[in-house]
This record gives C-alpha cells, sequence and structure tokens, in this order.
C-alpha cells in the first residue's frame, strides 16, 4: 500500500469495478443468454423462451452479480435496450424448437388480424381545445402511469394526459396557440415543439429558454401556428428516458390552403420508439400494433414521425410509397420508394396508392426490430386493402 492513499485506492478500487460491470453486461451478455437458455431447459421451464422470461432472468442474474448498483440508472436502461436486442437477434432455434417457432409465428399473425378493429385509439387521440382570447387552448397534463405495450406486458411510462403517445394537437396555420402544462410527475420537465416554428422563449429547453416545470407547477406556452406540416411534442428534460418512456406526441398544422398537400381519403400518424417501452408503433408492440384498413383505390397519407433512438427503414410490401414532405416541408421534387428510413427526430409525409387488394406487410427492414424465433414483434403492422 506504501505510495497509495486511501483515496486513490477507493479510485482504483472504482475503476476496476466499473470495468467488471462493463466487461459482464456488453461482453459476455451472449455467453450469459446461451447459458439462461441451457438453465431453462434444465429446469424443465414450460413456457418458451421469450423477451420477457429474459428480462425477469437478467434481474436475478443482476442481483447474482450484484454490481449493477455500481452503474447508473441510464446506464442501465441502456444495457436493458442491448440485452433486449441480443435475445431478439437469436437467431438459433434450440433443439426440437423448430415446430415450436413455426407454431409461436402463426399466433402472433392470428392475434393481429384477430385484433384489428379493436383498440380503436391506437391511430391517435385529437385532444380537444376551447377558444380563448382568440387562442386555441389545450390543456396538458403530465403523468406517471402504468402502459401495456402488449397485453401482460406493463412498463413504467411517462405521458401526457396518461396515453402512450400523447394525444395529437392539431391546429391550422395561422391559429393562436396556447398550451397549459401541469406536471404531476415527480420528475421536472418541459415540452419542446419539434419542428414548430416558436418565439425563442417557448422552444422549451430548460435554463437556456424557461425554468424547469417542477412536480405541481404549471408552465404555459403561447404561440401562432406558422409552419405547416407534420411536427411532434415531446420532453426536453431527462430526455432519454422522459421521451422514449411516453413524453411525446404529434403536433400537426394543417395548411391554410389544402391545395398545397396532394389529395388523400385517410390521414395517418405513425409515431416510432425504441429503448424505453421497447421497440413500438404508436406505442404499441406486434401483434398488439393495428393496420391500416382501406378499400381499393383510397389514397392514404402517413406522417411518420421517429421519437426513438435508433433509425428504422418502414418498409410496405406490395404498394408504393410517394413520400411528399420531410419535417413538415413540402418536397420540390415528391419521390417514390418501398422503404422509408427515418431517423431520431425526422418526420415524411407519405401517399400510398391502394391499387393492389390484399394484406401488406408494413414493418421496420432493422429485422431485430420486428422478428425473433418467436415470430413477428414490435415494429409490424399492416396495410390490408379490401376489394
Ligand atoms: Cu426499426
Amino acid at each position: 500500500m506504501s505510495g497509495i492513499n486511501g483515496v486513490t485506492f477507493v479510485t482504483i478500487f472504482n475503476d476496476i469495478v466499473h470495468s467488471m460491470v462493463f466487461f459482464v453486461t456488453d461482453r459476455l451478455l451472449p455467453t450469459l443468454l446461451k447459458l439462461m437458455k441451457r438453465m431453462e431447459n434444465l429446469l424443465m421451464i414450460k413456457e418458451p423462451y421469450s423477451r420477457r422470461n429474459f428480462l425477469k432472468m437478467a434481474g436475478l442474474a443482476g442481483a447474482g452479480i450484484g454490481l449493477a448498483a455500481c452503474r447508473g440508472q441510464q446506464e442501465e436502461r441502456e444495457a436493458e435496450a442491448v440485452a433486449a436486442v441480443s435475445a431478439q437477434t437469436d437467431t438459433e432455434p434450440e433443439h426440437g424448437s423448430v415446430e415450436h417457432m413455426d407454431t409461436a409465428h402463426e399466433e402472433g399473425v392470428n392475434i393481429f388480424l384477430e385484433n384489428i378493429g379493436k383498440d380503436p385509439a391506437f391511430w391517435g387521440t385529437p385532444l380537444e381545445f376551447r377558444e380563448e382570447d382568440g387562442f386555441k387552448v389545450f390543456e396538458i397534463t403530465c403523468k406517471n402511469v402504468q402502459w401495456e405495450v402488449e397485453p401482460g406486458k406493463v412498463v413504467d411510462a411517462y405521458t401526457y394526459n396518461g396515453i402512450v403517445p400523447g394525444p395529437e394537437i392539431r391546429v391550422t396555420e395561422g391559429d393562436m396557440v396556447r398550451i397549459v402544462v401541469t406536471n404531476e410527475m415527480e420528475e421536472s420537465t418541459t415540452i419542446h415543439w419539434h419542428g414548430v416554428r416558436v418565439p425563442n422563449n417557448m422552444d422549451g429547453v430548460p435554463f437556456l429558454t424557461q425554468p424547469l416545470i417542477k412536480k405541481g407547477e404549471t408552465f404555459t406556452y403561447e404561440f401562432e401556428a406558422v409552419n405547416p406540416g407534420s411536427h411532434m411534442y415531446h420532453s426536453h428534460h431527462n430526455a432519454l428516458a422522459q421521451v422514449t418512456r411516453g413524453l411525446l406526441a404529434p403536433f400537426i398544422i394543417e395548411p391554410k390552403e389544402k391545395s398545397q398537400d396532394p389529395e388523400y381519403d385517410a390521414d395517418y400518424t405513425m409515431i416510432l420508439n425504441d429503448t424505453g417501452i421497447g421497440f413500438t408503433i404508436n406505442g404499441k408492440s406486434f401483434p398488439y400494433t393495428q393496420p391500416i384498413v382501406a378499400n381499393l383505390g383510397d389514397k392514404i397519407r402517413i406522417r411518420y414521425m421517429n421519437e426513438g433512438l435508433m433509425i428504422h427503414p418502414m418498409h410496405l410490401h406490395g404498394l408504393e410509397q410517394l413520400v411528399f414532405a420531410k419535417d413538415g416541408w413540402n418536397l420540390p421534387m415528391p419521390y417514390l420508394n418501398d422503404t422509408v428510413n427515418i431517423a431520431p427526430g425526422e418526420r415524411f409525409d407519405v401517399i400510398v396508392d391502394c391499387h393492389t387488394a390484399g394484406a401488406w406487410a408494413y414493418h421496420c427492414h432493422i429485422l431485430s426490430h420486428a422478428e425473433s424465433v418467436n415470430g413477428m414483434f414490435g415494429m409490424v403492422t399492416a396495410v390490408v386493402v379490401n376489394e
């Protein structure tokens, strides 16, 4: 110990512990997963291997290692996300599980088909407003709730008015907008109007443009809706957790002159998210997502919004997508494609011409966001075109 004082020793010890934690969680994870699978088989656990089981077992393993507490909460969440992806990217069936793989896949699709129309809130909940002093006044309450991503899978969520994504605010270009935000969460927060032109003091960045909205406090945002398009609103405080766990929502400004946009028969908003509440479309994971149901010949507008931490190339089978706007700005040259790659923070508006009848798969093409050995999950839905 000569030459090393107590403080230095503690620092070195901490560094060693942190390195071990990093090594265990990030390097040895695949091996641990395989071991856990073997344990599962040995213990004759009847329930098939699933992400839920994995998370349960990962929790046990974490308690065994007893070092997780050394990492910050944020790091733990990141590790959790990595673990979830690793679990989902394991493509090798266990011995004798091919039958199970096929059955699980079929069951998922059957649940999806049976659930069509059973979640009418899936494609968005418009926020009611009142007219006051020439303003459209919206009220938002931030609160923590238990959110069901899929039946049986309940997560701790941060929400606007109790739902994920938050309610849709839809106004018209030129409207004066007032949003009264009350914070009932333990954590402080602010709201940033992503893509919306606002005066600087309404931009929602704590300490830079406004004080935090602490627990029990109310803050009022006011601005004119100037730039039409598909925008968003979300938290700008502890955002890695608050946004990916639910403080995210669409903010749509309709153009005063409708002829600026292409014509369409129906309008859908698709919010992509990952990490906090997992791979989701509008707060739900396949098979509990809803399809877009259209009639032959319909033109469907889809507003993509990515509130997650990863890119999501959204691929639609059978029907091409005409991209006509990026981040709310209409493009001088709209273009056709079948896969729209949406990065975090980006919005794309597309028109889908439903020219061929059928049930067309529609999913993120990063396959670990959409499919596992147990069938499809996460960012998967469909466009169903009726004859
Ligand atoms: Cu994806």
